[in-house]
Parts: structure tokens; C-alpha cells; sequence
């Protein structure tokens, strides 16, 4: 089955990742900290701010229909209430090129990033935030609204919590490493510097207090309490509700990170407990949006014992992720069991250095994505993640997901054969 006419399919960034010279966010401050927890920083990135036409055109010539970009709130409000107009333009010229292209625009209206002065006020734990944001969604929907068709207020806004268990599982091998730090070095075959670590966690509190006015900032990509989880849901309903005032033909969702869990014998506990807080709990926050942005990577097993490691022998990407494209298809399949508005895939893809398994992996996750079409569940779009290589946050530029190569020193794009594969799929 090719795909229905009109089915989006595309490739995705954010703007942080791609744009270069995001200079108002608290990304940006916390990767020029003395002891930043970035492998290098942002920069530059791709200088998609100043290229997006030859990238936007470089999509449309592979034959995408599709592009699904951030707009930086960092950006557009730099000062609390001091609304950028300038950026404002910036972003009409990358919605407007799109449409010149015959691509639609997926507008992320906040993708990780966040200005300085709202983590200043408390971040995503305070309750002044989702009047901050749904006032942001207001002003960008007056603005730009009448070229935009969909929107995902927030990306993957499910991530607090599964960063709240890791966090605590660092914190306890944290402790354990400081009481017996050099002795810990030994358990480790890998040159591993605890004692530093601990140094540097001590050093990056106070730089974060210097720019923050805390040693712990709430960014969004942070631990979350189950207040500020919630939070998060409650600040994608007042924007959602801000949006619908202006312009309620808008569609408008949000995107969340899910993992096909699988259970092996006597896992079946964890993998449910885990379905529970990782999608069932946030569906009375999504009930009735517009559609439901599914980004998936890989898939998680769990046996007797809980979480399992990757299987032996898997095949493992750059992200130590197993290669498994099949995730996309049963996670679809999980979710419109819970869920049965419309879906678009706003994130799948694979960081690998030969692009010859990308393209195996969007051939099999697109052929997942026509079975679940087959049997009637409402998937609208695919859209690739990313279109180019990008920056992987703390990671830095390491991680190569993109259907485009990009030279660190001159910016020039190298599509992949992977993006025009991608484009051969549209109908
Ligand atoms: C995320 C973000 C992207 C990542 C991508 C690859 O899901 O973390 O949406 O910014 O770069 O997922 O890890």
C-alpha cells in the first residue's frame, strides 16, 4: 500500500539543535559554564537561521511534503513581555518558504529550550509558567496563525519523570562512588574520574546559581516532581486554549516521548507499570486534542527482574539504542488502544554512520506505519528525525541522525541517500 494523498511525510529538527546562536536561552548559559556538562557548545549548529531556504528546497526537491521545525520562544520573548517582532519575520520567511515549496509547516511552539528569565522566575515548577507560555502560544498564534495548520505546543513533555528515575539512580551511584570514590575507579574497565565528577556537580551548582539565582534550575529537561509533570500538561492546555481562541481551525497537539516496552516472561508488571507512567497517566491532559505528535526510537524489554539490557548481539546505534524500526508499529498499535484521535509520527529515526541502514530502518518503520494504516488507525504523518545532523545536546555534534550531512567548518549540506529514499515514499 503506498500512502493515502495528503499524508505528511517530512523530516524534523528544533531550533536550538539546528539554528545556531540561540543566545537568550538557558541552554546556551549552561553550555559556556566553566563546568558545563556539554561536550561542546551549540555555536553556530547547522546555521539553519540563516539557510533554511537551501534546506527547505533540498526537502521538496527529495519530495517531502512535510517539515516539522521549532520556533524559539528564547527568540521571540528574550525579555520577560518584551516580544521580538524582528523574529517574528524570521519565522513568517521559514512558514512562507515552506508553503513557496509545497511543504506544510508542523510548528513546535517549545522544544526543550527555555529563556533565561523564565528559569529565573522557577522554571517548569512554577505555576507562573503556564501563563508565560500560553501568553508566548497567544502572541506567535496572532502572529503567524493564518499560515499555520498544526501545531505541538510542547515536545516530548513527558520526559520529566523518566529523567527523575534516572537522576535517582545516578544520585545513589553517585553517593555510592563519593564514599568509596578511588575504590569505585576499580570497578569500572573504563577510566572514569568519580572523584572529578563529584568536583565538577559541586563547581556547576554555583555557576548555575550565578545565572539562574539557584544551584538547581528547572529547566525542562530536568528531574520533574509529579506537581511540575502534571505542570507541564496544564501549560499545554492553556495554550491550546489560547490558540483555539485565536484561530480554533488550527490543529493543535503535543508530542511525547514513548517506548515500545516489551514483557518478557514475568516482566508483564514493570512493562504495564511503566506504560502507565511513561503515556496512561497524561491522557486526561491530551483527551480531545486535535491529534497526538508519537515519537519513538527503540524499544525497552523487561524481565522478572525489571528493566532488561539490550539483547546480546543487538545491532546498536550511536545513542546505544538497539536497531529496531519494528518499535514504531507496536507502539502505534499501544497507543491508539488508549488513544484514538488522529497520530502523527513527529520523531523516528536512527543515528548511525552508514546510511545504508537508515534507509533500511525508515523502510521497515514505514512499512509498520502501513499496517497500522491498513487496520484503520488514524496515522496523518511520518516525519524523519532529523533532517540534518544535528546538535544532540550534551552530546554535542557527535550523533549522526541526519537524511543530511552538514561540514562542520563550511555548513555545506551533503544529503544522504536516505533523504531521497525517504521522499520516494510519498505516494
Ligand atoms: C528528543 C528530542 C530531539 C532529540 C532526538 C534524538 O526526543 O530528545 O526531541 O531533540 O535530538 O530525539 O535523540
Amino acid at each position: 500500500m503506498s500512502f493515502p494523498e495528503g499524508f505528511l511525510i517530512g523530516a524534523a529538527t528544533a531550533a536550538h539543535q539546528v539554528e545556531g546562536n540561540n543566545i537568550h536561552s538557558d541552554y546556551w548559559a549552561q553550555e559556556q559554564m566553566p563546568h558545563t556538562s556539554f561536550t561542546e557548545p551549540s555555536g553556530l549548529a547547522c546555521d539553519h537561521y540563516n539557510r533554511f531556504e537551501e534546506d527547505i528546497r533540498l526537502m521538496a526537491e527529495a519530495g517531502l511534503n512535510a517539515y516539522r521545525f521549532s520556533i524559539e520562544w528564547a527568540r521571540i520573548e528574550p525579555e520577560e513581555g518584551k516580544f521580538d517582532d524582528a523574529e517574528i519575520e524570521h519565522y513568517r520567511r521559514v512558514i512562507r518558504c515552506c508553503r513557496e515549496n509545497g511543504i506544510e509547516p508542523l510548528v513546535t511552539l517549545m522544544h526543550f529550550t527555555s529563556p533565561v528569565w523564565l528559569i529565573r522566575k522557577g522554571g517548569w515548577e512554577a505555576e507562573s509558567t503556564i501563563g508565560d507560555f500560553s501568553r508566548y502560544a497567544a502572541y506567535v498564534t496572532e502572529k503567524l496563525g493564518e499560515d499555520i495548520r498544526y501545531i505541538c505546543t510542547i515536545n516530548e513533555a513527558n520526559m520529566g519523570l523518566q529523567l527523575a528515575a534516572i537522576a535517582k539512580r545516578f544520585r545513589m551511584m553517585a553517593e555510592q562512588a563519593q564514599k568509596n570514590a578511588k575504590k569505585a575507579e576499580g570497578t569500572v574497565q573504563v577510566g572514569m574520574n568519580f572523584e572529578k565528577m563529584m568536583e565538577n556537580m559541586k563547581y556547576a551548582a554555583a555557576e548555575n546559581a550565578g545565572i539562574f539565582g539557584t544551584p538547581q534550575p528547572q529547566i525542562f529537561v530536568s528531574s520533574r516532581t509529579p506537581e511540575g509533570d502534571i505542570l507541564v500538561f496544564r501549560a499545554h492546555q492553556a495554550a491550546k486554549a489560547a490558540i483555539k481562541a485565536i484561530h480554533p481551525e488550527i490543529k493543535v497537539g503535543i508530542t511525547l516521548s514513548v517506548h515500545d516496552l516489551q514483557a518478557l516472561p514475568g516482566g508483564e508488571a514493570f512493562a504495564e507499570a511503566a506504560w502507565d507512567e511513561e503515556f496512561r497517566q497524561y491522557l486526561p491532559y491530551i483527551e480531545g486534542d486535535d491529534f497526538l505528535g508519537v515519537q519513538n526510537y527503540t524499544r525497552t524489554q523487561y524481565g522478572p527482574q525489571g528493566q532488561l539490557p539490550c539483547p546480546e548481539g543487538a545491532e546498536l546505534t550511536q545513542m546505544d539504542y538497539e536497531f529496531y524500526p519494528e518499535a514504531l508499529e507496536h507502539v502505534i498499535r499501544r497507543i491508539h488502544a488508549d488513544f484514538t484521535g488522529d497520530l502523527i509520527v513527529t520523531e523516528n529515526g536512527v543515528a548511525v554512520s552508514d546510511d545504508s541502514r537508515r534507509v533500511e530502518f525508515i523502510r521497515r518503520a514505514l512499512e509498520g506505519v502501513r499496517h497500522c494504516m491498513e487496520d484503520g488507525i488514524p496515522v496523518k504523518g511520518y516525519c524523519y528525525w532529523s533532517l540534518m545532523d544535528n546538535f544532540e545536546w550534551q552530546k554535542g555534534f557527535s550523533m549522526t541522525f541526519g537524511l543530511m550531512a552538514v561540514d562542520r567548518e563550511t555548513m555545506e549540506r551533503k544529503p544522504k541517500e536516505s533523504l531521497k529514499y525517504l521522499g520516494s515514499q510519498r505516494c
